[in-house]
């Protein structure tokens, strides 16, 4: 059958998975896959917006679009993946009628910037940045109304990363299509978080080892014991902020060490910097600068996750995304690495708000969710949460604590906790996991509640897991809505949500 702008290329009923119930299994349900705007780019190749809804035969009568992550580029299985860590369950399992897409391209298998080439083409830099929200949801929509035949009572988005992305996108762009919004991790400013990649690659690549390829080993900038120094040296100024001695900094709003303290004296050669070391980490959490002072992303948070922000994990994906999708005119290269390690930031950061025929819309504009004006979407009743793990070096809590600032100023910091709810999470990295944190808890129950019984959350339970590298297995840690934070209650067991408030 046909589709707005596409039609159906499967359908098939697929059996429930046998026991036990896992984050991967099914139930009973139709799995329909379907492509719109089949087409060929200006670059030549073949581009089609693909979906993937799964239909479960006892429907909740609820949507669930699953945002996407990375640079998207894949089918992914329309499952309804609940993030925040260890969930053993999905939408899918709940009832959810789910939707995934790949967001107009597919990855250019055997290219070490195949996943980026997309990025040469206009159209597909569109519908990967906003426009696949409303096709898609226009396809789903109109495929769960033929198949069931009755009305859909409630619409939810839940993304993480560039999901996440997606999902301010669509409280601020798209305010009818959904009741209920999730926002996890959200680079909303991917853009601007892009450029300061290559920052933060550049200055490490000046004090970094170097590789037996003769460049530097960006991700050992940091020896392992430069990382516990790091990583002591903010225990020791910051931990007992929130009253507990517990390895966790609850309280990051009151943790700013002064990094240049963390340098060796004469004669220290242990428990410290080395200078070149020291002011290295100062730069790297101050956030990266244009020549002319301006901020270009954000500063991170001093959580003792953010050691690990020295490895530069996301340096290659940023500078494939940089390079390829949010400047203009773009840089077509297989070699990303050189590109990060060369590329003048200045020049970058002016780019990705820059136009020039035929890519007609600004990186910034095509790409990111940084507008406050959400009128129709409060209108409409609808909500929005957004959770950040304070160790997340992806995107920083000081750019969701930027934004939210921004959305209290337009509407008033009572108006906006009416329908925008912010969460930070101590010690959680990028989406999900983090040794020095607790995450595993239920962001998506706490929003239908919200949206379906005005149940508003302002403390969530969150849960070590019980594997391999979690410093406290089952310690648990109440989420504290934001502004507030956790602080110990001076005598309850410190392992145990219930002895800290929300302050
Ligand atoms: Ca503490």
């Amino acid at each position: 059958m046909s589709v707005d702008g596409g039609h159906v290329t499967m359908a098939e009923a697929t059996a429930a998975s046998a026991p036990p119930v896992t984050a991967k299994s099914v139930p009973d349900h139709c799995l329909v896959r379907g492509a719109t705007n089949e087409r060929t780019g200006i670059d030549g190749q073949p581009y089609a917006l693909q979906f993937e809804l799964r239909l479960p035969v006892e429907w909740n009568e609820r949507f669930y679009y699953q945002g996407g992550s990375g640079v998207d580029g894949i089918l992914f299985e329309a499952l309804g993946t609940y993030s925040g860590g260890g969930n053993p369950r999905n939408a899918l399992l709940d009832g959810y009628a789910v939707v995934t897409t790949d967001s107009g391209h597919q990855a250019v298998a055997d290219k070490p910037n195949g996943r980026f080439l997309f990025g040469a083409d206009p159209q597909a830099r569109l519908e990967y940045g906003n426009m696949q929200i409303p096709q898609v949801t226009a396809a789903a929509k109109s495929l769960i109304g033929s198949f069931y035949g009755e009305a859909l009572k409630f619409s939810y988005f839940y993304g993480s990363s560039n999901g996440g992305r997606q999902a301010m996108i669509a409280a601020q762009q798209y305010p009818d299509l959904f009741n209920g919004i999730l926002a996890s991790a959200p680079g909303f400013r991917l853009a601007q978080a892009s450029i300061q990649a290559l920052y933060q690659a550049q200055i490490s690549a000046k004090v970094a080892p170097k590789g037996p390829d003769g460049l530097p080993d960006l991700k050992n900038t940091l020896t392992a014991d430069e990382k516990a120094v790091v990583v002591t040296k903010i225990l020791d100024a910051c931990d007992m902020l929130d009253g507990a001695k517990d390895g966790m900094v609850s309280r990051i709003s009151a943790c700013q060490p002064d990094v240049a303290e963390w340098a060796c004296k004469a004669g220290e050669t242990t428990g410290c910097l080395p200078e070149a070391k020291a002011d290295y980490v100062k730069k790297l959490f101050a956030g990266a600068y244009t020549s002319d002072g301006r901020q270009i992303y954000a500063p991170w948070p001093f959580d003792p996750g953010m050691a690990d922000q020295t490895s530069n994990s996301y340096f290659f994906l940023f500078a494939g995304e940089a390079s390829h999708i949010y400047t203009t005119p773009p840089t077509i290269t297989q070699d990303i690495v050189g590109y990060g390690l060369s590329a003048d930031i200045d020049r970058e950061f002016a780019k990705i708000s820059a136009t020039a025929a035929p890519f007609t819309v600004a990186g910034t504009d095509l790409t990111n969710g940084e507008s406050p004006d959400m009128d129709k979407f409060r209108a409409n009743g609808g909500k929005l949460m957004i959770y950040n793990g304070t160790a997340d070096f992806a995107f920083s809590v000081y750019d969701v604590a930027a934004y939210y600032k921004k959305v209290e100023q337009r509407y008033g910091a009572d108006a906006a906790r009416d329908f925008v709810r912010v969460f930070f999470v101590p010690g959680m990295a990028h989406t999900r996991g983090g040794s020095f944190g607790t995450d595993q808890f239920d962001a998506f129950g706490a929003l239908t509640q919200w949206v379906e019984k005005g149940i508003a959350p302002t403390r969530m339970i969150s849960t070590a897991r019980a594997e391999a590298g979690v410093k406290w297995p089952g310690r648990t840690r109440p989420l504290c809505l934001y502004p507030s934070e956790a602080v110990y209650d001076g005598h309850g067991d410190v392992e145990k949500a219930e002895s800290f408030v929300c302050q």
